[in-house]
Parts: C-alpha cells; structure tokens; sequence
C-alpha cells in the first residue's frame, strides 16, 4: 500500500491512476496522522511554491512530513514535491521550504522559453535502484519554471539540460524526489514508480549518449470534442472552424478510445478541447469530465482540456468561478487547462486599465496551480489591409497576399470557437496573457484548420517572437513535412494536428520517424 499525500492542488489523480495501474494500493490521506504512519509515501506537488507551503503549514502538515523523512522510510517527492524539500524558492520570497535538502529552488535564466515544458533526457550522476530497467536515452516529462540547486552533490542522482545544467532528481537514503513527472512520462515513468514501489536488488547506472540532453520537440493529438445531434459525446472535426457536414456534426470516433490509441502511437501530450463549453457549462457536463477520468486511467502523458474555463452562473443563481471549473478538470485528470474565449475578455479590460485586477481566471488559476497549468488557446483570423497604419493592431507583412492584393495583415482574436471577432490582435492577446501568468499558448488558425495546406507560419512567428512562453503551432497539418517546416521555420516548441490523425491519413508514428533525423523528438 502507498501513502499518497494531496494537500488540495494538482492533478493528484494522474499520479494515483499510474500507480494503480502497477496492481498497487493507493490511500490518499491529507492529514499528518497518516503521514507518520505511512510505509512509502508520495508527494506529488504540481503549482505554485507560496501557496504549497501555506496549506502545508495549514494543515500541521510540516512536522510530521519532516519527521517521515528524517525517519528514512521510503519516499517518492514529484516536481513541486521536490522543490519543497528545499530551504527555499524565489517563487515565494520570505516563505520558508521544508528545509530537509540544504539548498535553494531559482527561476530559470535563460535564454530559452520558460517554463521548461516537455521531454527531456537525463545525465545520470550516480548508480541508483531508481533506474532499474531504463536504457539511458529515454525522455522524461518536466512541466516547471523553477530548478533546485543542491548545496551537497551527494544528493544529485540525474541532471538534464535547458540553458543551463539543473539538478532533475535528488537522492538521500531512501528519499527520492525527480523534477519531471513520472506519470506522465510514458513507459519509462511507469518503470521508474514501479522500481520505487518494488526497489530492485542493484543499483544501476545506466549508459546514455555524450552530450547534453535535449527538450524534445512535442507532437500533439488534439480531440475536439462536442455532443452530435443525438447528444453523444464525439470527437469532430471542423473545416475552418465549420463542424458541419451535411447538417450534421461530423463524428470521427469515440474521446476515450482515440485518446489512448494516440498514446499507443506515441502522441507526446493529448489536447480535447470542449468546442461547444462556451455555451455548456463543463461542470454541468458531467459527460466530458468523465471522459478525462477515463482517459487518464491508462494514458500517461500529459492530459490538456480546454472549453468553458470562465466564472459562471447557473440557472439557481449559484455562481461558479473560472478557478472551481479548472478544479473541476484538474480532479478529472487533466494536466493543464486552455482558456479560449475568456482569456479575450481578460486581455481587453486589462487593455482598458493597463492593470491586472489578480482576479481574472488567468491569475487566479496560475495562482493556484501555476504558471503551466494555464494555456491560452488562441483562435485567430486573418484580416488584410493595404498598409499597416489603416489599423492599430499588430501588422505584418505577408507573403501570401489578400484577395485584394494586400500585402499586409493582422491576426484578429475570435470568441465563441470562431463565431466573433474582437479588436484585438493575436499578438497582443498573447502577450497580455504572458504578464498575467500564462504558461503557454495554444495557436490555432481559422484560415487552416482542416485544410492540410500546412501550418501559418507568419503568425506563429508573429507569437512566437512576440512572447517568452511556449507556442504550439496548431491547424493545417497535412503532410509529414509540414512538422518539420514549423519545427525548422519558427520558434514553436510543439506541433498540434487533429484530422490526419483522426482520419488515419498519417500515423503520429511517421511524422516522428520523418522527423528524427532532423529535430529532436522522443522516440
Ligand atoms: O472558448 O474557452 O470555451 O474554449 C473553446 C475551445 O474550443 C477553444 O480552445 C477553441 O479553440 C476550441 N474550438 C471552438 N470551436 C471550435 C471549432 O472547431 N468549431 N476548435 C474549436 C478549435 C482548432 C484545433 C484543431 C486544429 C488542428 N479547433 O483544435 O484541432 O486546428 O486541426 P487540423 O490539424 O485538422 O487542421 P472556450
């Protein structure tokens, strides 16, 4: 039986549905009782530093974590459940750590996107029953802005590099903690929990390439998902946003059962987005949080939803915030939620005000769960002018030019999946959600979507070097090919695609064999 500790915050679920799924028990506790009787204990952390230490405190929950680990039983402390074992964090000034591991936790300077999110390798620094079963060239999965830095190298077991070389798992005794996220990293996390539950005779080290480890370029299957006519719960597909064909909602297969044939194919990160949620109210729609508790129980790489994150009322007058809905999924199973047509709306009263109100969904989420658990999806159209003064929005120049011969356009910011536009440009929309807390952000492409005529690349690019948070190019993938022109042509770290892979036209499998010789992808 394992001890799993939930203070409140984080997908707790992904890391019970992975140990479960090895044949082990798991019982959550959330008191200190429980904790100082444990035999194995997990701390899976995922948000924010500040408010971690403040429920921890909270709860009396201080004393006896730290009496557990100074009483060497074994323990299994994940990303934020790493960091808290430090003396502190410069996400949280003045808030103390739990202060077992000598040493800091610091923001990454770097020249690259933050927060470090995706697949990376590992530089092994010490043999360790932990690495049991693992060849060396696997990727694992890191979702975090914030790296510990170990006063005692003893305690370093692997290190992986993004800008600089960070310490990615720490061990001391039986005390194990890693930074990337072994219930989401596939085959090889699965490996890792099983090898904590059930320590293997040796110590290994296993072999692993020179060189620095590298972030994988991530390859998503995006499920856009919305009930049909007959009120099922489908995965459909638009063309330009358009779901319809001949009247009715398109529907290419079943959420659940596409969500782990494309894990099975090697998907990297799975997005559904709830297409209809700006309507529906996502937590009234018990349907599509029961499809991420399902899909989380045997997928294990990261789970992103999106579809209805806003404050809402229902028709009792009972008001919902944006942050309860996000709850709502992040208890599901769910990794990181996309806000679409709200995160519109926040940008243009902060437009309005120059200033953040800290209550808007972005803040509040970020707050809460942290800075990568909150994508902005953007969904945004061309719109041609003949010269970049007739609008105050952000212009570019194009290659493709308008109907009219316009060389020169911008991207404007739609609500609703597409059915309104607003006066604000894409650019700004994600910059705007960059200062609020977004963690990453979601490009799609009206004038794409479904078209397979390959990805914008003058608006990724536009985003792209517009902000310092991560952008996944989304809408027009329709060849191999086009993975490796948005991959070598702008700064996006990951490539979403929906109808060829729903469609079987190109397995997930064949674009990361086209691409492996070229970019950096997990095999
Ligand atoms: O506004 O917060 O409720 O969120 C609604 C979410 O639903 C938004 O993220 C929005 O992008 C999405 N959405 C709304 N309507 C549609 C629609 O298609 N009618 N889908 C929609 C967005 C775009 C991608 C698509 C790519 C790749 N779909 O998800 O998967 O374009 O497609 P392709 O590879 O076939 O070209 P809120």
């Amino acid at each position: 039986m394992i001890t799993l500790l939930d203070y409140g915050a984080g997908n707790v679920r992904s890391v019970i549905n992975a140990i479960e799924s090895l044949g082990e028990t798991v019982k959550v506790v959330t008191g200190g009782e429980d904790i100082l009787s444990a035999e194995k204990l997990v701390f899976p952390g995922v948000g924010a530093f500040g408010n971690m230490m403040h429920i921890l405190h909270e709860k009396k929950i201080v004393e006896p974590l730290l009496t557990y680990l100074g009483s060497d039983r074994p323990f299994l402390g994940i990303c934020l459940g790493l960091q808290a074992l430090f003396d502190y964090s410069e996400e949280a000034s003045g808030t103390k750590g739990l202060g077992f591991i000598p040493g800091a936790v610091k923001r990454f300077c770097i020249d690259l996107s933050v927060p470090h999110i995706g697949w990376n390798g590992l530089n092994y620094k010490q043999p360790s029953r932990f690495f049991a079963g693992l060849q060396g060239s696997e990727k694992l999965y890191f979702v975090h802005s914030y790296h510990v830095v170990a006063e005692d190298p003893e305690v370093i077991l692997t290190t992986t590099d993004y800008g600089c070389e960070f310490v990615s798992s720490i061990q001391k005794g039986n005390i194990i903690a890693t930074q990337f996220h072994p219930e989401k990293s596939g085959r090889a996390g699965l490996r890792l929990l099983q090898n904590f539950l059930e320590p293997p005779a040796q110590a290994v080290s296993p072999g692993q390439a020179a060189g620095e480890t590298r972030l994988a370029k991530r390859i998503i299957a995006c499920l856009d998902v919305r009930s049909n006519d007959q009120g099922d719960l489908v995965v459909t597909k638009g063309d330009q946003y358009d779901v319809r064909e001949g009247g009715n909602v398109r529907n290419l297969g079943q959420p659940v059962e596409l969500a782990r044939r494309y894990y099975q194919e090697g998907a990297d990160e799975i997005t559904f987005l709830n297409i209809t949620g700006f309507r529906d109210f996502p937590l009234e729609d018990m349907p599509m949080l029961e499809i991420l508790r399902q899909t989380s129980r045997n997928v294990f790489v990261p789970l992103a939803i999106g579809g209805g994150i806003r404050d809402y009322t229902d028709k009792d007058g009972r008001q919902y915030s944006a942050l309860e809905v996000a709850a709502g999924y992040f208890r599901s199973g769910a990794d990181k939620v996309s806000i679409g047509s709200d995160a519109v709306l926040i940008a243009e009263d902060y437009l309005k005000t120059g200033r953040p109100t800290g209550r808007s969904a972005i803040e509040e989420i970020a707050r809460v769960y942290g800075n990568q658990a909150v994508v902005v999806s953007i969904d945004p159209r061309r719109v041609y002018v003949k010269a970049p003064a007739e609008v105050k929005h952000a212009v570019i120049e194009t290659n493709l030019p308008g109907p009219g011969g316009e060389r020169y356009c911008w991207y404007q910011c739609t609500i609703k999946g597409g059915r309104e536009g607003r006066d604000l440009d894409a650019v700004t929309l994600a910059q705007v959600c960059e200062r609020l807390g977004a963690g990453e952000i979601l490009l799609n492409c009206i004038d794409r979507d479904g078209t397979n005529l390959g990805f914008d690349l003058e608006l990724i690019n536009a985003v792209a070097t517009a902000v310092s948070i991560p952008v996944i190019a989304s809408s027009g993938a329709g060849k191999v090919e086009h993975f490796h022109e948005v991959f070598t042509a702008t700064g996006a770290e990951s490539a979403l695609a929906a109808g060829i892979f729903h469609r079987r036209e190109i397995p997930i499998g064949d674009v990361k064999k086209y691409l492996a010789d070229k970019v950096e992808t997990r095999l």
